[in-house]
């Protein structure tokens, strides 16, 4: 177990490129696929994902289930149900904590070594960026304390701007 420096990396690019043991997708409760990464995330994995997504019976939010990757370098998708964003008074931030505990604790009970996760909830679900990039920060520094198996996290963004805010984020890790 290196430092935690060194087990969270900052990436800009498209997530189903990346060659991890599980991406995480920002799903919806359905299960069923969407727009933004998980569409992206669909596209890329083939139809089979959908078929094994249809079996799960949907998730709440807050939670994650796993699937596999299909077509997608990464062996696994984790789907994760963000919040959506409706003003921060309905418990978002708690929520947005616990899909991404959620999502580390499948991970690490799978015995993946490597993980990448989108801004969950920033997009189509609204979630105000600069909050929700120190509570993912927040969330995975704390899990990775106590968890020696997990090697690296990362935060893959699809702009420079938004990665800019997580580098920010590690930087000066907050209460998120
Ligand atoms: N790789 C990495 N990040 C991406 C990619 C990609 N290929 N595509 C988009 N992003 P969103 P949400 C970023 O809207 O807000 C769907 O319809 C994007 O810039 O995908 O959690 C679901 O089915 C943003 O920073 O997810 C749900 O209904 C982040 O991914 C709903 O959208 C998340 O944006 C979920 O909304």
């Amino acid at each position: 177990m290196g430092a935690l420096d060194d087990r969270i990396r900052i990436h800009t690019g498209d997530i189903t490129r990346l060659s991890v043991d599980a991406i995480v997708n920002a799903a919806n409760s359905s299960l069923l696929g969407g727009g933004g990464v998980d569409g992206a995330i669909h596209r890329a994995a083939g139809p089979e994902l959908a078929a094994e997504c249809r079996t799960l019976n949907g998730c709440e939010t807050g939670d994650a289930k796993l699937t596999r990757g299909y077509r997608l370098p990464a062996r696994y998708v984790i789907h994760a149900v963000g919040p959506v964003w409706q003003g921060g008074g309905l418990g978002e931030a708690k929520l947005l904590a616990s899909c991404y505990r959620r999502s580390l604790e499948i991970a690490s009970d799978q015995g993946c070594l490597t993980i990448a996760f989108p801004a969950i909830s920033t997009g189509i679900y609204g979630y105000p960026k600069d909050e929700a990039t120190g509570i993912a920060v927040h969330t995975v520094t704390d899990f990775l304390r106590q968890d020696p198996q997990l090697e690296t996290v990362t935060f893959c963004c699809f702009d420079e701007r938004l990665a800019e805010l997580y580098r920010r984020a590690v930087a000066v890790p907050g209460e998120g």
